[in-house]
């Protein structure tokens, strides 16, 4: 099957089997594809036409869970909403100085909101890929809508293997998709594609290695949304051997313990809540911000 990616002079068509290289990828995209309808992240969306497939930080607003009932789902989905919002502002925050003629990388970019966040934010051109072609045609038309598609393009490529030229970018992030790859892999190529003094930065949930291998409730993480969580230390390894000199560590495990709390509490729940707060709160892994710099 032959995708035609854009009109766009830098991309270029690339049929599913170039992008989609493993059976493992192929089961990825066949996720994506097909967990499109959950409430959870299709109700957050409309509260502004930005959708996330990310999580939450920071404190909420206790009183959401209470007061009429008429609007008491609705505060709760605004309220989970802005916390998934905050949470990549914190991300763009540590992407350093940005200025409208850089062009920046969103790698697994799902339905494009961190994308047209950093772009509002920075006015630059954002590239966002991932190998979900439902996810790449969704974040399309959401550029249209927004008027920006000139300014906010999406590929359907794989992260591994994107085909951008070398040190095309100013800047990198992964927000909550390091969990599909090979962080060696994964790495190698940022570390092609970022200019020197570029920054990269990643938000991931990750196993706590200084305990030993991963508890139970992290394999059942991996299992419900198909990834592979990584131990601590392999970042710092993968980074240490691609040019990628970490500038700050943030551990937001504190900070989104209330986003999981709340989400448990709410009737968007899905089922995982419990595994995350276990996990949070056993030790067995940590949320994390990772920068650094391309030396
Ligand atoms: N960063 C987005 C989406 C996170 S969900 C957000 O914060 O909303 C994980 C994303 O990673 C999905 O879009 C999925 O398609 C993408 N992904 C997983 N493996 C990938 C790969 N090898 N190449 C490109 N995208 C990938
Ligand atoms: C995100 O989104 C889930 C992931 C990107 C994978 C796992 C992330 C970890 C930090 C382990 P989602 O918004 O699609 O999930 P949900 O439907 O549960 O809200
Ligand atoms: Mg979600």
């Amino acid at each position: 099957m032959s995708t035609s990616i854009s009109t766009n002079t830098r991309t270029r068509t690339q049929p599913s089997a170039d992008v989609l290289r493993t059976p493992y990828q192929r089961s990825v995209a066949e996720y994506w594809n097909t967990n499109q309808h959950d409430p959870v992240n299709l109700r957050l969306g409309e509260v502004d036409g930005l959708y996330h497939h990310h999580y939450g930080i920071g404190d909420y607003d206790a009183s959401v869970l209470e007061g009429p009932e008429e609007t008491r789902e609705k505060r709760i989905t605004e309220e989970l909403h802005r916390l998934e919002t905050a949470q990549a502002d914190f991300l763009l925050d540590h992407l350093g100085d940005v200025g409208p003629d850089d062009r920046l990388m969103d790698a697994g970019s799902g339905r494009g909101g961190t994308s047209f966040m950093a772009h509002e934010r920075f006015g630059c051109e954002v590239d966002g890929v991932s190998i979900s072609e439902y996810q790449v045609g969704f974040a399309r038309r959401q550029a249209e809508e927004r008027g920006v598609s000139g300014k906010v393009r999406f590929h359907f490529r794989n992260m591994l293997d994107t085909g951008f030229e070398e040190g095309a970018f100013r800047g990198i992030w992964n927000n909550e998709s390091t969990m599909y790859v090979d962080l060696m892999e994964l790495f190698d190529a940022h570390s092609r594609l970022l200019k020197p003094g570029g920054r990269y930065v990643c938000v991931t949930g990750c196993s706590n290695d200084v305990t030993g291998l991963r508890s139970k409730a992290v394999s059942r993480i991996d299992e419900h949304y198909t990834c592979n969580i990584h131990p601590r230390s392999h970042y710092f390894k993968a980074m240490a051997a691609n040019k990628l000199t970490p500038i700050s560590v943030v551990d937001l495990t504190e900070a989104t313990i209330p986003y999981w709390e709340m989400r448990a509490k709410s009737s968007l729940a899905t089922g995982i809540e419990e595994s995350f707060l276990t996990a949070y709160k056993e030790g067995s892994f940590h949320y994390l911000l990772i920068a650094a710099d391309r030396t």
